[in-house]
């Protein structure tokens, strides 16, 4: 599912996030050390070799909303940008952090000059934040940036499972 947003083509794809050649960048769904970890942060971390982590280690930790950028190594992809999302339940406000993730991220890849954007579902994982919600908030923080972006022209959510998939098709299409 794709649609173009004042010149921004946004879509939505189900898929794993170490599988997106064609992006310049991809978004981790980090834990506060930038190690490696279960979820997107493992497949992220097997995929790029351990240059990753002796690169990213050092740039933590960070809070939940933070972002930040390395190298891609062994990924077919340039960078990574990690992002710390909230843990449900504990990290609050919720939605502002999750936000905040979606928007620093976007920043960082504005700073960097980057074209392309691919992001898992942060914190609807083993952070706990239930899918509805979080596409909710990551579908409109996206929007509101996107007359901001000058550089990103692209942006893909990456999204593991047909359910989930099929809750970003629905909130995409609606807006
Ligand atoms: N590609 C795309 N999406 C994926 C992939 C993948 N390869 N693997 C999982 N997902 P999670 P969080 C989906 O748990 O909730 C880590 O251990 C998954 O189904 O990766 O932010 C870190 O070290 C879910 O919908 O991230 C942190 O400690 C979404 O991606 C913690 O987990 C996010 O799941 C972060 O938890």
């Amino acid at each position: 599912m794709r649609r173009i947003v004042e010149g921004v083509v946004l879509e939505c794809v189900q898929g794993n996030i170490v599988q997106q050649p064609d992006m310049e960048a991809i978004v981790n769904a980090a834990n506060r050390r930038l190690c490696t970890g279960g979820g997107v942060a493992g497949a992220i971390h097997r995929a790029a070799g351990p240059r990753l982590e002796q690169e990213a280690v050092p740039l933590g930790p960070i809070e939940p909303g933070q972002a930040v950028i390395t190298g891609g190594y062994d990924l077919p992809n340039k960078y990574v940008i990690h992002c710390l999302g909230p843990v449900y339940g504990k990290d609050k406000p919720e939605a502002v952090l999750l936000g905040n993730c979606y928007r620093n991220a976007l920043q960082l890849a504005e700073e960097k000059g980057l074209k392309s954007v691919a992001f898992p579902a942060i914190s609807t994982g083993i952070f706990g934040y239930p899918i509805e919600d979080a596409t909710k908030v990551a579908i409109a923080e996206t929007l509101a940036l996107v007359p901001k972006l000058k550089s990103v022209r692209h942006i893909r959510f990456v999204l593991f499972g047909d359910k989930d998939y099929q809750v970003y098709k629905n909130e995409l299409g609606r807006k």
